[in-house]
């Protein structure tokens, strides 16, 4: 019989914390995916953070780090810089990494480090209850923000991959999105490039994903993926902000 499907072998048993429809599930399997088409699961180490994907480490048979809030680019300089020759992944939310630890992934991108950053953007910080994030939307609707959100409190959504692009010390910036089987295969390619690009010894690359969080923004899954599409695209545009291969050659 010949197999047209098979889960990652990379995946563990454990089952997922993730409410149906959210895009953690999606992203992590694309990785799982990677792992095993580009040989990566016994020189990795991935470096999960908080949120709603903190216990990723239970979901691969893989060598990980569950960083403390927004301190993964931090761990994973030390990891990195202490053995070069190990693939290593950090994957961090909004909250996460735009909020709680902005310093960190600022000054890992500052100085460079050459590992790969998957930052999943769902505008929002989904494991306490959907309250503000540096990335929700003017007018969007959270728990910290019943009438939306005002400039006058909370600010401008922040835009990481344009924002990271302008440092020399990042190599690729792209952001993509799951929302669609086009969204996810699109998502897949950017990954690899990421992975290939640390493979090769390069510098920092930083895919920025938007995510569903139906929970969070209290939509349907469906409803959720159609916000993606007529909202949150609007403010954050896919494709590549960054490639400095391209522009050298
Ligand atoms: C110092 C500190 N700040 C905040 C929290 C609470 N906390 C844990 S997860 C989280 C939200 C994370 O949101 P995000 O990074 O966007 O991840 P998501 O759940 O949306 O994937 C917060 C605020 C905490 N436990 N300790
Ligand atoms: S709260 Fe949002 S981000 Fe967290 S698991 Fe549920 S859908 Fe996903
Ligand atoms: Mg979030």
């Amino acid at each position: 019989m010949k197999t047209i499907y098979k889960r990652p072998e990379v995946f563990t048993d454990a089952v997922t914390t993730y409410c149906g429809g959210c895009g953690h599930g999606i992203v992590g399997k694309l990785i799982a995916e990677l792992i095993d088409e580009m040989g990566l699961q016994d020189n990795g180490i991935l470096v999960w953070p908080i949120g709603c994907s903190c216990l990723s480490d239970r979901y691969y048979k893989m060598d990980a780090y569950m960083a403390l809030h927004g301190r993964a680019p931090a761990a994973a300089t030390g990891i990195k810089r202490a053995d070069p020759s190990k693939f290593v992944m950090v994957y961090q939310g909004d909250g996460d990494l735009a909020s709680e630890g902005m310093a960190e992934i600022m000054h890992a991108a500052i100085r460079g480090e050459k590992f790969s950053v998957i930052f999943i953007n769902n505008a929002i910080y989904g494991m306490t209850g959907g309250q503000v994030a540096p990335t929700t939307l003017m007018d969007q609707v959270a728990s910290t923000a019943p009438y939306g959100r005002k400039a006058d409190t909370c600010g401008f959504p922040v835009k990481m991959a344009e924002l990271l692009a302008n440092l020399p010390g990042v190599i690729y910036s792209e952001r993509v999105t799951v929302n669609s089987p086009a969204h996810i295969a699109a998502c897949k390619r950017a990954l690899k490039k990421s992975f290939e690009l640390q493979l090769g010894g390069k510098g920092m690359s930083f895919i920025e994903i938007l995510s569903p969080c139906p929970t969070g923004w209290k939509l349907s899954p469906v409803k959720a993926l159609d916000w993606i599409e007529e909202q949150a695209i609007q403010e954050y545009p896919l494709g590549v902000i960054k490639d400095v291969e391209k522009e050298d050659a």
